[in-house]
């Protein structure tokens, strides 16, 4: 981890980039930093659409997370909601678990 200073300088560059006004936490040592969850799918660059356990594959454990999201056993965070997205239509429901299933049965070869 940077710096304090080092820190602060990122998130007023990230707010002026982003405009966000989502509460920002960082504590006096600079060793732990509370971003918004809209910047953190800002800056994942590695966000894999349908790999919603974040493990680089896509396959049938990112079906079950999906389901079980979808069935409200389990919350997703920002960046696993943005790859369960499948259709991209901005929300994660249904249609983005038939749409991996179709994937995954081969019924579709791309997300
Ligand atoms: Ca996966
Ligand atoms: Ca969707």
């Amino acid at each position: 981890m940077n710096s304090y200073e080092d820190v602060f300088k990122a998130i007023e560059l990230i707010y002026s980039a982003t405009g966000l006004q989502s509460a920002v936490s960082a504590f006096a040592d600079g060793s732990s930093v509370t971003l918004p969850s809209e910047i953190e799918v800002l800056y994942s660059d590695n966000i894999v659409t349908g790999d919603i356990d974040l493990n680089d594959i896509i396959d049938i454990s990112d079906l079950t997370e999906l389901s079980l999201a979808l069935i409200g056993d389990k919350e997703l965070t920002a960046v696993q909601q943005k790859a369960a997205d499948i259709d991209g239509d901005g929300s994660v429901t249904l249609a983005d678990l038939a749409r991996l299933q179709q994937y995954l049965s081969k019924k579709i070869d791309k997300l």
